[in-house]
């Protein structure tokens, strides 16, 4: 299931909710029509408590029923809940929704008999009155909830947005080594701009098709690029979450060091990033292949190979010949376009593998037709 996390409805306040319910079932109240001064008074205040309690608890339920389902979203979604609002407290303030549904239809039964069940109009307005502040004592304590699913809502819809059954690659490395500038040249139309709710920088999440694949590359600005020990509780989980999406991670090197991360510390954090994603294929690219000096040997072998590739249609999944630096790690220019083509291939091709190892993992008879593209 993909979760549109930025296209959740605005959760009304207590004080929104309880205005609508109020002034509806005043119009519905003022609709009644009859001649008997008990009978009419009777029927307006009787539907005046079921409209405010219908629209009440409509309004809570239905807050409930758009908010995905934990048990049934993506692990990285979860786990992204987990670090930016935690899943016990997302449970938790859904369930005191539905609590309240619950109560105020309670209320509006046990109040809407007391109205049928007297000829006496001064006590059907008590218990019309009664009904009311009842109810608007269960919003109270249903409030501090709609205020923390409003907040929530906030911080959820700046998550990046992944299809966890496509091929994700996660990009890291030190700041300004050209991790944006990467996604951004290897992505086929436009690229997301988005936020981990917990840095203030931004990430971009872009992507190329290859057969039909959607291949989505994922920043991780503030994440993967600082020491273990600067790193807090919210960043550690949120990089559980990278270690469950990433078909492969790409970590990339600026050997110019004209980021300002001197190389040997650059080295350092790839060792790190290598024990905080365990499970996941780390591949160490080269950034800025035209900084490097002198350029690489192969730069036009490459350059020529990708023009052809290119020129003939970009047909089938050939070895393009991937452009290298002096301690043979793949290399690209991101800025004049060189090695992208030979290293997307590259990508496409260790994806691939990634995939054929989890369709082996499934049981026997299990089918994967995504795999068949
Ligand atoms: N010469 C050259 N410059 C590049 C290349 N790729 C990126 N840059 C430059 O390097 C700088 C940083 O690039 P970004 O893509 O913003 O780097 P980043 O890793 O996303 O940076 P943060 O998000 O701040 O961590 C920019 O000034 C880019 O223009 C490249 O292939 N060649
Ligand atoms: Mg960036």
């Amino acid at each position: 299931m993909k979760v549109e996390w930025r296209t959740l409805p605005t959760v009304l306040t207590e004080e929104e909710m309880l205005d609508k319910a109020f002034s509806r079932a005043k119009k519905a109240a003022d609709r009644v029509e009859d001649r008997d001064r008990v009978f009419r008074t009777r029927k307006q205040l009787t539907r005046m408590v079921q409209t405010a309690a219908d629209v009440l608890s409509t309004s809570l339920t239905e807050t409930v029923k758009v908010w995905p389902s934990l048990d049934q979203s993506p692990e990285f979604d979860v786990a992204m809940i987990e670090a930016c609002v935690g899943t016990d407290a997302y449970r938790h303030h859904l369930s005191i929704l539905d609590w309240g549904a619950v109560q105020i239809n309670k209320i509006a039964t046990q109040n809407a008999r007391k109205i049928t069940r007297t000829a006496q109009i001064p006590l059907m307005h008590d218990a019309r009155k009664e009904a009311y502040g009842r109810m608007s004592s269960i919003m109270g304590r249903v409030g501090a909830s709609l205020t923390w699913l409003g907040e929530s809502r906030e911080t959820l819809k700046r998550l990046p947005h992944l299809d966890p059954l496509q091929p994700i690659i996660v990009v890291c490395g030190a700041p300004n080594v050209g991790k944006s500038a990467f996604i951004g040249a290897l992505s086929t139309g436009t690229m997301e701009v988005n936020h981990y709710p917990f840095t203030t920088k931004q990430l971009h999440v872009g992507h190329f098709l290859h057969r039909r694949l959607a291949h989505q590359m994922l920043d991780t600005p503030g994440l993967l690029d600082r020491p273990m020990e600067d790193r807090n509780a919210i960043e550690m989980q949120a990089i559980a979450a990278l270690e469950h999406v990433g078909s492969i991670a790409l970590f990339l090197i600026d050997e110019s060091a004209s980021c300002g991360t001197p190389l040997e510390e650059q080295l350092h954090l790839l060792e790190e990033v290598r024990h905080l994603l365990p499970g996941t294929r780390l591949l160490e690219v080269t950034s800025k292949a035209d900084l490097l000096e002198p350029r690489p040997e192969g730069w036009s072998t490459t350059k020529e190979a990708e023009a052809a590739w290119r020129d003939a249609g970009r047909q089938g999944l050939p070895e393009l010949p991937l452009l290298l630096d002096d301690e043979g790690r793949p290399t690209v220019s991101a800025v004049e376009d060189v090695g992208l083509e030979a290293l997307r291939l590259h990508l496409v091709r260790l994806c691939a593998e990634g995939r054929s190892n989890d369709a082996l993992s499934l049981p026997d008879g299990w089918h994967r037709s995504d795999l068949e593209a």
